[in-house]
């Protein structure tokens, strides 16, 4: 018997990612009365908090700038950590779907493999073999999903543990009597050390670049109970990365006193967090002189915690590697200390290199063999474009996205949301939008509702499909790229923020510089008239 064939399940918007993006996008379009599916690779909600189950995983932005405006989770949701766990956040991302109902329109174990837009539908194919179609597609990846795992000879020689921070066994990783490393020292390196430490027999750190993790100062924090639903929504409007403070506006160096700018690092250090770098005088990332000052003071504040001679000019150098901030910092509770326990040793990557895995360890190239049962890889990920390209997205005319973005031309986007070729896609959190440098749910937010009002305005407008337009792409990412043209950030050039710690990825900047507030003005700009979009 011949079995009819069923079309796809269509829909009006399908949503790839149950992160921060997916869920508030469900939340605010299914409140508009479309029809939603959310597509989750994991088996639960949360995304990077999904993902990044590696001990000691935490935010580095403050409580509660790490959350969502949606009144009835404001109203019903407190914060009890200053720099919230990834259990907290787990929690949190469960208190959404009760009281949101989130679940009953996610597939989760659902991985997209391709889609297309064709005729007047995006045509999406699943992992399993699944086919789906929908009106619109927003496609909310996350900006660090693709685990970067470096060629390192041999790694498949290793007969004991070796585990990406991404990629964390649910299980956990017992430690105890174990010969433990950890190779990376980024956000993520800097959290494991800080548990490994305690609970290895032996660690070695392996460092390539010294990170300038700031201090939490998280000790006896309180909730703001002062601060309302309405000034919290207002700090995306009047602050640069919609949190509750910004660059200090004044230039380092119109502050003569010396002591007076050195009290004024003082009180940001003791606020604890990225203040101290992003709240500091206007111009340290700008004035290689005054970005100097701030290093010095950090490194001077680090380097009084750390015994070791060697360890010290290692992790906290006289000499800074690059202009502070131009490459993303962390926060620490603390690292620095780990490194006086006599079971933690640190090696130098620009000193050495590692050479080769072998079944019981490493080498490097000065011919030192390390003796290892357990390897943490916190070598980072494809950051910003990696979600997106990974997920086999073609153009109308069949160009896959990855092969356009890795070539000569690099990243092109339309207000860091839409893309030339692919009619009737957004997508969230990802290159030439403002996220990188603002708080990732806010700047969430902001990209949400712009999606949503420009979804409800091309329905009363009697359209059904829109496309930004090739001039309007390139003349956005253009603008994009010369905003950093002033910055010390060009100076950092194998940065994430530049795409330059991927080999062959093009070094360019990723990310829109003007803040939040401008980046509003300007899609409403667009959105107002359409303006450099083809619509139908
Ligand atoms: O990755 P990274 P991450 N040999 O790219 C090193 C967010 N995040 O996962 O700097 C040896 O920052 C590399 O060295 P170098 C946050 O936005 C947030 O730590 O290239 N080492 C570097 O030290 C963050 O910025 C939180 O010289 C190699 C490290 O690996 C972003 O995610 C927590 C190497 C990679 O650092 C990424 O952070 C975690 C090689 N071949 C993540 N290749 C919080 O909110 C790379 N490295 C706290």
């Amino acid at each position: 018997m011949v079995g009819i064939q069923q079309p796809p399940p269509d829909y009006d918007m399908i949503i790839v990612g149950a992160g921060f993006a997916g869920v508030t996008l469900l939340y605010h379009l299914r409140k508009q009365g479309h029809r939603c599916r959310v597509l989750e690779a994991g088996s639960d909600l949360g995304g990077t908090w999904f993902w990044n189950r590696y001990p000691g995983a935490r935010v580095d932005t403050e409580a509660p700038f790490y959350g969502l405006s949606i009144p009835e989770i404001w109203e019903s949701w407190q914060w009890s950590e200053k720099f919230p766990s990834q259990p907290e956040l787990r929690r949190y991302f469960a208190h959404l779907d009760k009281m949101l109902g989130l679940k009953q329109d996610i597939d989760f174990h659902t991985r997209v493999t391709h889609g297309q837009f064709r005729e007047d539908r995006w045509h999406i194919t699943i992992a399993d073999g699944r086919h789906l179609t929908s009106r619109f597609l927003i496609a909310c990846p996350g900006p660090g999903t693709v685990p970067h795992i470096p060629s390192f000879p041999g790694l498949e020689s290793f007969q004991g543990t070796v585990t990406h921070s991404y990629e964390w066994p649910e299980e956990g990783i017992e430690l105890a009597g174990k010969r433990a490393a950890v190779i990376g020292t980024g956000a993520s390196g800097v959290q494991i050390v800080q548990d490994w430490a305690k609970r290895a027999q032996h660690l070695t750190v392996f460092q390539r670049t010294p990170n300038t993790a700031l201090p939490m100062q998280a000790e006896g924090w309180m909730p703001d109970t002062t601060l309302t639903h309405a000034a919290f929504c207002n700090y995306r409007n009047t602050h640069f990365s919609g949190v509750n403070y910004q660059f200090t506006p004044i230039n380092t160096f119109d502050v003569a006193d010396p002591a007076a700018r050195k009290a004024f690092r003082e009180s940001l250090w003791q606020r604890g967090g990225f203040p101290y770098v992003y709240a500091n005088y206007q111009d340290v990332m700008i004035n290689p002189a005054a970005n100097r000052e701030m290093y010095d003071f950090w490194a001077s504040k680090t380097r009084a915690r750390i015994i070791d001679p060697r360890k010290r000019d290692l992790l906290a150098p006289l000499e800074p590697l690059h202009p502070m901030g131009a490459k993303r910092p962390t926060v620490e509770l603390d690292y620095y200390d780990q490194f006086n326990r006599p079971n933690v040793d640190l090696v130098d990557l620009r000193s050495t290199r590692i050479h080769s895995f072998e079944p019981k360890g490493l080498t490097t190239t000065d011919g030192r063999f390390f003796p290892l049962d357990v390897v943490a890889l916190a070598t980072g990920f494809d950051m910003i474009t990696g979600g997106l390209t990974h997920m086999g997205l073609q153009s109308v005319d069949g160009d896959s996205l990855y092969d356009q973005w890795r070539g000569d031309g690099g990243v092109k986007t339309y207000l860091g949301m839409s893309i030339h070729g692919y009619p009737n896609m957004f997508f969230l959190a990802g290159p030439q939008g403002p996220l990188s440098f603002s708080s990732g749910p806010i700047g969430i937010e902001v990209q949400c509702q712009l999606i949503c009002d420009a979804i409800q305005s091309l329905h009363v407008g009697g359209h059904t499909i829109f496309e930004p337009t090739a001039p309007a792409q390139e003349a956005w990412s253009q603008r994009v790229k010369a905003m950093f043209d002033e910055t010390l950030f060009l100076q950092s050039p194998d940065s994430w923020f530049l795409g330059g710690n991927i080999p062959g990825k093009k070094r360019e900047l990723l990310t829109y510089a003007a803040g939040l507030p401008q980046y509003q003005k300007d899609c409403h700009k667009a959105f107002g008239t359409w303006e450099g979009f083809v619509r139908k």
